[in-house]
């Protein structure tokens, strides 16, 4: 990663930083970097694929995803599940450290992923239909429009959004727009709840977005519908039997009720510190 990128990166978390203190304004921010963020990615996924509404393919069983908010792997691979309206079980597993590839320590998840297959690398998908488990986001993706599209055909925008310009932009700007270790980098401590939450929206809305953030930097399993069953940005917790319909409120209730320590800070200058030129895990 190039050292400018880097300072870019690490300048626009501390100009976040003070403008997220700014009560009033902080809706607006939020509001304004999940879009362009979104923009950027064409807002892939977020218009489900008519076809499938007529109900073809939909897993038996519940998919399960390993992934974390702040990975662009994970992202191409939540976007072509919310284009298909596939449910699916999130297990959160943002970074300890930034200083790492694949660092495990104190994480809730991370763990079964290095023992279900083998390495920390993300996005991690089990389908107990098939008995098949993936890592590779490019896989993954294939494989889901292989047993779970009804053969229906690629969206123009969708396919676009999918290329390698379009990759970079999407990544760099995410990571420009929503830089905060707490937007699902870097891990936040949390009790966690007995029961699983449950979230409804679709990728690159924006108020399920900071909802999945929260979930993901607190470490809390959820199922997430990509469905119309409830408006999109509704978060329910079975445990308090709550439910929210406005991320500003459903983010502070995550914190409050679940948050047990302190957001690991980093700066993207931390970035691969500590494994400068570290290999990435083999393709199995
Ligand atoms: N080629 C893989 C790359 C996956 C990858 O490098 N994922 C990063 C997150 S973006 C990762 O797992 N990093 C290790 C870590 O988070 O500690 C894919 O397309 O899925």
């Amino acid at each position: 990663m190039g050292k400018l990128r880097l300072i870019l990166m690490a300048s626009f978390q501390s100009l976040f930083r003070g403008l997220y203190k700014i009560t009033f304004l902080s809706t607006f921010v939020h509001s304004l970097t999940c879009f362009i963020a979104g923009l950027t990615r064409l807002f892939s996924g977020t218009k489900p694929l008519q076809t499938y509404a007529k109900g073809n393919d939909i897993p038996a069983k519940r998919l399960i995803l390993y992934e974390y908010e702040g990975c662009p792997f994970c992202r191409i691979v939540r976007e072509t599940l919310s284009l298909l309206s596939i449910e699916v079980l999130i297990f959160p597993c943002p970074r300890e450290t930034l200083k790492k590839y694949g660092h495990l320590e104190n994480s809730r998840f991370r763990g079964e992923v290095k023992k279900l297959g083998n390495k920390v690398m993300f996005p991690y998908l089990i389908d107990e239909n098939t008995g098949k488990s993936l890592y590779e986001s490019r896989d993954i993706v294939s494989y889901l429009w292989e047993h779970y599209s009804g053969g229906a055909k690629k969206p123009f925008l969708y396919k676009l959004s999918m290329r390698g310009p379009f990759l970079i932009l999407g990544f760099f700007f995410h990571a420009l727009m929503r830089p905060l270790p707490s937007m699902g980098i870097l891990r936040t401590p949390s009790k966690r709840p007995e029961k699983l939450l449950e979230l409804w929206g679709r990728e690159h809305h924006i108020g399920t977005k900071r909802i999945r953030e929260a979930l993901c930097t607190l470490e809390i399993p959820y199922i997430l519908y990509h469905s119309n069953a409830e408006p999109k940005g509704t978060l329910k917790d079975p445990n308090s039997q709550k439910s929210f319909s406005n991320a500003n409120e459903a983010c502070s209730y995550l914190f409050a009720s679940y948050q047990d320590g302190l957001t690991t800070e980093e700066s993207p200058l931390d970035y691969g510190k500590d494994d400068r030129r570290a290999k990435r895990p083999p393709k199995t």
